[in-house]
């Protein structure tokens, strides 16, 4: 039997009930947050651009931590491991091997975005309570690096939250330990291996987060400490903060390898393709944190061009996922009779907004790739660092390509997941193209915004010399932004109410669509050192030791580990 056949021919919730109901839970946890999240953005949106304040300036900052931190945090990771939870069942074909281990992450992961939450939404009171002996709040943003501090609960509930994670993780490998020692030499079902690479670069990257909270921020903001060294913890933050941005990609790369082929009507092109691209992430995802600290002083220029040319690497695994998934799509078009050089779209199922709304992501992803590729190169980035071109990018990456591929991989899930119909198959199709004109026209005025200077990560970016209204003003971009934004948020309430009518629609007939069919070219195809998963993290190591070694000394060598030294 090849990998591949990861069929899931009957109903999920009736296979493994109790682990449907492990990933309903975390997707709940996640569309809460997606839908608070979304509320925060338009919010913003509407503030920045003048057009409705309806919260004072200080509160933005409120706003604007709450917004980060509840979408790229909580959402996308809370999506991401109930969707994991479902591909290792799946393809797997087994339960977890204690589900108390289960149910202890779900329950940590949970705890501690509760204690985050609230660390973030006393913010919004008056008189925010003193808690610990300090006043809650945290205004720091979803980058959370000094000098900006927060109350201690909210990196404590970060970390509970991390925890969950790895043991997350665990679980999983514990599954594939099992299912290993049952089928002797057969190859790790693909979707698993997917979900195995994906925690393996999330372990070696988010020990960067870990070590910068545990050693240094949170001893600092509890008053263990008096000071730290501000370079060093943004270094082990971007340590991480590069890496975490795939977290959020992969499992919208899973969906796009495992379903939309699917989708298409057709099969992946390449399994092994898919491997290696999986493996590239583990390699290179770490080395190139720097890339966000281009404009920091205290990093020498030799280490930012390493970095650099490390991050165009990186680029290769993306590339190749832009090649096998649009071929696979092609394939599935062929098989429905679609001809042609591009007549073939033409052939796509543009009805299913499953289908729809991942094909859109992935073209809102090629942009925001391209965009990413400006930010890479050290000099550009001077022009875009501090700009509003940098949320553009991060909407059009973790805000559209994640976002909108989780919403359409819902609309396939959800039945499987509730053995229920989804309601309104065409209002979902209209909710994902809103998303997609919605993040149309509010990258477009972010990106243009950017490129004329105007700034991020602030509530009052007004202009005196916007003297004329017209195409290219300061006015036009806002109201263009302002009205993405405003598309944005009636999307996702759209998919929240379709999500919340499917769970309750349960007198209806569930369409059964599970079966996945095997990759054109299986794992047979590739050698099998591709599931030889300590060879990968092995070489990482090395990697990142490279990469990280020397810059990490020579800041501690010139700062001091807590700060610099400053007695007399
Ligand atoms: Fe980035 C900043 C470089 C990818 C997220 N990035 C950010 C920040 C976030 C973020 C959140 O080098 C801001 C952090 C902050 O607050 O300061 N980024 C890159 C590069 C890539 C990249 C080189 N970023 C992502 C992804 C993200 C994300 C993915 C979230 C999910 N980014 C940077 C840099 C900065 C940065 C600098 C620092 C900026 C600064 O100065 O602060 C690459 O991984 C991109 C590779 C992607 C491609 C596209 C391939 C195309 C595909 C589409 C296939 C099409 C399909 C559909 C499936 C080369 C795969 C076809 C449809 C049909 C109809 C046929
Ligand atoms: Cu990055």
């Amino acid at each position: 039997m090849s990998g591949t056949e990861y069929t899931a021919s009957d109903l999920f919730v009736e296979r493994f009930p109790d682990q449907a109901r492990i990933v309903r839970i975390a997707f709940t946890n996640a569309f809460v947050a997606l839908g608070v999240g979304a509320l925060f953005g338009v919010l913003q949106a509407l503030h920045r651009t003048e057009i409705l304040r309806i919260v004072e300036s200080p509160t933005y900052y409120t706003i604007l931590t709450g917004h980060g931190v509840f979408l790229v945090i909580s959402f996308t990771i809370f999506f991401l491991v109930g969707l994991y939870q479902w591909a290792v069942t799946d393809s797997l074909g087994r339960r977890p091997v204690d589900m108390r281990v289960t149910w202890t992450w779900l329950g940590l992961m949970s705890v501690g975005t509760l204690i985050a939450a609230i660390a973030i939404l006393a913010g919004f009171l008056d008189d925010p309570p003193d808690v610990l002996g300090s006043e809650l709040s945290a205004d720091v943003l979803f980058t959370f690096y000094a000098p900006l501090q927060a109350h201690p609960l909210f990196y404590v509930g970060l970390v509970l939250f991390v925890v969950g994670t790895w043991l997350a993780g665990f679980d999983w490998f514990r599954s594939w330990w099992a299912w290993k020692s049952d089928n002797p030499g057969e190859r790790i079902p693909l979707p698993t291996f997917m979900v195995l690479t994906t925690m393996i670069m999330w372990y070696i990257s988010s020990i960067g987060v870990a070590t910068a909270i545990l050693a240094f921020i949170l001893p600092w903001s509890l008053g263990i400490t008096e000071s730290l060294n501000p370079t060093l913890t943004r270094t082990l933050f971007w340590y991480f903060g590069h890496p975490v941005v795939y977290f959020w990609l992969l499992p919208a790369y899973l969906l796009w390898y495992i379903v939309l082929p699917h989708l298409s009507g057709g099969r992946l092109f390449s399994d092994p393709l898919a491997r290696v691209v999986f493996i590239l992430f583990i390699l290179l995802s770490t080395p190139v944190g720097i890339h966000h600290q281009y404009l920091d002083p205290g990093i020498s220029e030799g280490f930012k061009f390493i970095v650099m040319t490390n991050t165009m690497f990186l680029l290769l695994p993306s590339l190749l996922t832009a090649f096998t998934v649009v071929a696979s799509m092609e394939h599935g078009a062929r098989q429905r009779g679609g001809e042609g050089t591009f007549g073939w779209l033409t052939a796509l199922p543009w009805r299913d907004p499953a289908f729809t709304g991942m094909a859109l992501a992935g073209l809102v992803f090629a942009f925001g790739g391209f965009t990413g590729i400006v930010n890479a190169g050290m000099n550009i980035n001077y022009l875009v660092h501090n700009a509003l071109w940098v949320p553009g990018h991060i909407h059009t990456q973790v805000g559209t390509a994640v976002a909108l591929t989780f919403m359409a991989g819902t609309y396939w899930l959800l039945p499987q997941l509730t053995g229920n119909r989804l309601v309104g198959r065409s209002v979902a199709l209209f909710q994902v193209v809103l998303w997609f004109v919605g993040i149309i026209f509010m990258t477009n005025s972010m990106y243009r915004g950017g490129l004329i200077g105007m700034p991020r990560r602030t509530a009052e970016p007004q202009y005196a010399f916007d003297y004329e209204i017209g195409v290219g003003s300061v006015t036009e971009l806002d109201v263009q932004l302002a009205l993405g934004g405003t598309l944005l948020f009636i999307s996702t309430l759209l998919f929240l109410a379709i999500v919340l009518l499917t769970l309750f629609n349960n007198d209806s007939e569930p369409i059964v669509d599970g079966t996945i069919p095997p990759a054109l070219s299986g794992p047979e195809d590739s050698p099998r050192i591709l599931d030889d998963l300590r060879v990968w993290v092995a070489i990482a190591l090395v990697l990142v030791i490279f990469a990280y070694a020397f810059p990490l000394a020579n800041i501690v060598s010139r700062g001091g580990l807590f700060g610099p030294d400053i007695s007399p």
